[in-house]
């Protein structure tokens, strides 16, 4: 038998020879042939067609010597399982319309959710196939919170207006949602760990904007049931919950095997919290700016400050900013490499 990625041991707290490194939205703008690729098709059409998302999924680990692939999707593409439309727009980001109100909303079968989002999982069949095995696959959704804001908002928000009237006004409406677009989300990720993706992660960007007794009121009870029906796929779940440091100990209870943290919170403070297995958690404009010492150094204080050889997934604390230049990255895994000295 194959010994397991580097990064899957990591994920279990098993000793690896050397940090896993990969980078969130390590697919994308930042690189010249994503965006070249991008320019005859539009974002959307990318996803759904196989040959051009597996290209682009494997771009940056032919450029880079990255530990994982993430399968190149959106968070968004289970709404449209929903019945509703969904645009990307220039600049504008992501328009969700075409949806009844918050009280009518109904949920699709299993069976529904697999078949609209098949060409996902052509993909992760496809990037399995092609990848070597001491890389990883992860499979990736977006957590109900965050989902459910999109929906909401209809859109990006900086206040989440509509998001917290529902919880306030209407929470069992609000928390039939959540449980919803949960089961939802166990589909999405049973058919990407069918198709062979090694690890899933589920991307919660928006939750911070919650106070503490409402993660742990609405959101806390969904997503450890969620959570432990994920781990029941015989994959690691990694849950990226940024602006949490108020409650990581609450969030460490929803019961993942790796928290994603971003660069607002020492992983000293983490440790402190009792979570053991941990990602992130370099802030990514220091990813973007340099220079070249300065990465070096933030690097080595992440190193420090997490005080140990296993259980940890270097990452950044969010995705890789699109006006990063490319032999930053270079320079960022080297030192990640290098280690703590
Ligand atoms: O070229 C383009 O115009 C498309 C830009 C783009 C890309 C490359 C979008 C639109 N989505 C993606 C891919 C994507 N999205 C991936 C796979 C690639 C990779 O990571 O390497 C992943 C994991 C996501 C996840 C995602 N989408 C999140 C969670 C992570 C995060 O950044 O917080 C969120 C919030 C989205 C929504 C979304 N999709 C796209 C944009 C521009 C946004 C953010 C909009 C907003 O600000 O609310």
């Amino acid at each position: 038998m194959k010994e397991p990625a580097r990064l899957i041991r990591a994920c279990a707290g098993q000793p690896v020879d050397r940090l896993p490194v990969w980078l969130m939205r390590q697919a994308g703008r930042y690189l010249p042939e994503y965006r070249k690729l991008r320019q005859g098709h539009d974002f959307l059409a990318m996803c759904e067609r196989p040959e051009l998302a597996v290209e682009v999924t494997l771009q940056p680990l032919r450029r880079f010597d990255l530990d994982a692939a993430i399968i190149f999707a959106d968070i968004l593409l289970l709404v449209r399982a929903l019945g509703a439309d969904l645009a990307y727009e220039e600049g504008a980001g992501p328009r969700i319309s075409g949806l009844p109100a918050p009280q009518e909303i109904s949920f699709p079968s299993a069976a529904r959710v697999t078949e609209a989002l098949s060409f996902v999982a052509e993909t992760v069949r496809r990037v399995r196939a092609e990848l070597a095995t001491d890389k990883a696959v992860i499979g990736f959704a977006g957590a109900p919170f965050t989902v459910l804001s999109y929906l909401l908002e209809g859109g990006p928000s900086t206040d989440f207006a509509q998001t917290k009237a529902l919880m306030n006004q209407d929470a069992d409406t609000f928390s039939r949602l959540l449980s919803g677009l949960a089961e939802m989300t166990v589909a999405y990720l049973a058919l990407q760990v069918r198709a062979g993706a090694d690890v899933v992660q589920l991307f919660d960007s928006w939750v911070g904007a919650l106070a503490p007794s409402d993660f742990s009121a609405f959101v806390a009870p969904v997503l450890t049931a969620l959570i432990s029906r994920l781990k029941a796929l015989g994959v690691p779940v990694i849950y990226f919950a940024p602006q949490t440091a108020g409650y990581l100990d609450q969030v460490a209870a929803t019961g993942p095997d790796v928290v994603s943290v971003d660069w607002r919170v020492s992983l000293a403070e983490v440790r402190r919290q009792g979570i053991r297995i941990c990602q992130g958690n370099l802030d990514p404009a220091v990813l973007r700016d340099g220079p070249r010492s300065r990465i070096d150094h933030e690097v080595r204080r992440i190193l420090a400050e997490w005080g140990g050889r296993t259980g940890l997934i270097f990452n950044l604390g969010h995705g890789v900013d699109r006006r990063t230049p490319v032999h930053h990255i270079n320079w960022l895994i080297d030192a990640v490499h290098r280690g703590p000295r």
